[in-house]
C-alpha cells in the first residue's frame, strides 16, 4: 500500500441565492404590497472523521469540493431553499490547514466530528424587506453572498500507539517485521524505508498499531535525511520504541543524537513512555551487551536487548510494550 499522507484540494462553499422583487398580484387588490422573498443560504463546506478511512488516497482524485448554491427567493414571499452541505470525509488524525497562510484550521481525532471549512453565503432579503409607509414599491433586493472559497491541505498524521525510532539502518523495519503483520522493505544500507509502514501487534489482551519511520540522522532538525519529516507520524503515539544497533562503534553517542533530534523536533517526544531496544545484539559478545544493559538501566531506561533479525527477546519485548502501555500512570 502506497502511504499517501497529504493532499491540497480546492472547496468553495455555496453563494447565498438572491433575494427577490415581486409584487402580489390578487384579483380585486390592484397594488398589492411587495412579496419578493429572501434568497437560501449557500451550503456549507464540512470536514468530518471516519474511523473507516486509513489514508487520504481519495483526494489524488478528486480534489475539487463544490457545496450548494441557495436558490433565489419567490414571490409570495417564498424564501429560496438552502444549497446542500457538502461533507468531506477524512481519517481520523487528519489536520487541515489553510494553504494560504498555513494556519491550522482543525484537527480531526473522533469518529463522526464535524468542522465547517468554508461557509455558505447568507441569501440575499427579498424587496419585502425593503418596504415602508412612504416606500411602497421597492425594486431593492440584495444578493445573495459570496460562500467561502479556500485551498486546503490535509496532512494525515498516524494514529499510532507504539512509534518506532532510531538511526538509519539499526533495524526498525527488521523490528516492525517481527512484531507485527506488516512486512515493510528491508536492507543493508541507509533510507531503506522511505515512507512510514503500520502494522498491528497482537498483544495478549490488547492490540496496538506501530508504526516504523524512515532513519532519523544527526542535523535532522535542521531538514537533513528524511525521517524528520515523518516523526509527525508518531508525534501522538504513546509511546516510543528507541531502536539502538548493539554493533555500532559508539552507541552512547547514538542514544544522545537520537534524544537530540527528538528533542529539537519537540520536546514532549522526551516524555513519551519509551524502551530502549538495543538490536543486533547476535553480533556482540554477551559480556558487551550486558554492560550496555547495565549503562540504559542507570539512566532509569526500560531496556530490552533483541536480535530482530533471529526472533531473539521479541516475545520480551511485546510483553513490555504490553505492560507500559496498559500502565496509565505516566
Ligand atoms: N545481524 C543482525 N542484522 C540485523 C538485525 N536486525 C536488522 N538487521 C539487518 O540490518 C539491516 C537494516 O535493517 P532494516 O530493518 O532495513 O533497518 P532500518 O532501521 O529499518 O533502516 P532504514 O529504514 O534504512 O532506516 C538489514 O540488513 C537487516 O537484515 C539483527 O538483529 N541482527
Ligand atoms: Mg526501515
Amino acid at each position: 500500500m502506497k502511504f499517501i499522507d497529504e493532499a491540497v484540494i480546492y472547496v468553495k462553499a455555496g453563494n447565498g441565492g438572491n433575494g427577490c422583487v415581486s409584487f402580489r398580484r390578487e384579483k380585486f387588490i390592484p397594488r398589492g404590497g411587495p412579496d419578493g422573498g429572501d434568497g437560501g443560504k449557500g451550503g456549507d463546506v464540512v470536514i468530518a472523521g471516519k474511523q473507516s478511512l486509513t489514508n487520504l488516497s481519495d483526494f489524488q482524485y478528486k480534489r475539487i469540493y463544490r457545496a450548494e448554491k441557495g436558490k433565489n427567493g419567490a414571490k409570495k414571499n417564498k424564501r429560496g431553499r438552502d444549497g446542500k452541505d457538502v461533507i468531506i470525509s477524512v481519517p481520523l488524525g487528519t489536520t487541515i490547514y489553510d494553504e494560504k497562510n498555513g494556519a491550522p484550521l482543525c484537527d480531526i481525532t473522533r469518529n463522526q466530528e464535524t468542522f465547517i471549512v468554508a461557509r455558505g453565503g447568507k441569501g440575499g432579503k427579498g424587496n419585502v424587506h425593503f418596504a415602508t409607509p412612504t416606500h411602497r414599491t421597492p425594486f431593492e433586493y440584495e444578493h445573495g453572498k459570496e460562500g467561502e472559497e479556500k485551498h486546503l491541505r490535509l496532512v494525515l498524521k498516524i494514529l499510532a500507539d507504539v512509534g518506532i525510532v532510531g538511526l538509519p539502518n539499526v533495524g526498525k523495519s527488521t523490528l516492525i517485521s517481527r512484531l507485527t503483520d506488516a512486512n515493510p522493505k528491508i536492507g543493508d544500507y541507509p533510507f531503506t524505508t522511505i515512507t512510514p509502514s503500520l502494522g498491528v501487534l497482537q498483544g495478549d489482551n490488547k492490540t496496538f498499531v506501530v508504526a516504523d519511520i524512515p532513519g532519523i540522522i544527526e542535523g535532522a532538525s535542521k531538514g537533513k535525511g528524511l525521517g524528520f519529516n515523518f516523526l509527525k507520524h508518531i508525534e501522538r503515539t504513546r509511546m516510543m520504541l528507541w531502536v539502538l544497533d548493539a554493533s555500532s562503534a559508539n552507541i552512547e553517542k547514538d542514544y544522545y543524537t537520537l534524544s537530540k533530534e527528538l528533542c529539537l523536533y519537540n520536546t514532549r517526544m522526551l516524555r513519551k513512555k519509551r524502551i530502549v531496544v538495543l538490536n543486533k545484539i547476535d553480533l556482540v559478545a554477551r559480556t558487551v551487551w550486558n554492560q550496555w544493559k547495565h549503562y540504559f538501566s542507570k539512566k532509569d531506561e526500560a531496556t530490552i536487548m533483541v536480535s530482530a533479525l533471529h526472533g531473539w527477546g521479541i516475545e520480551n519485548l511485546k510483553r513490555e510494550i504490553e505492560k507500559q502501555a496498559t500502565d496509565e500512570r505516566t
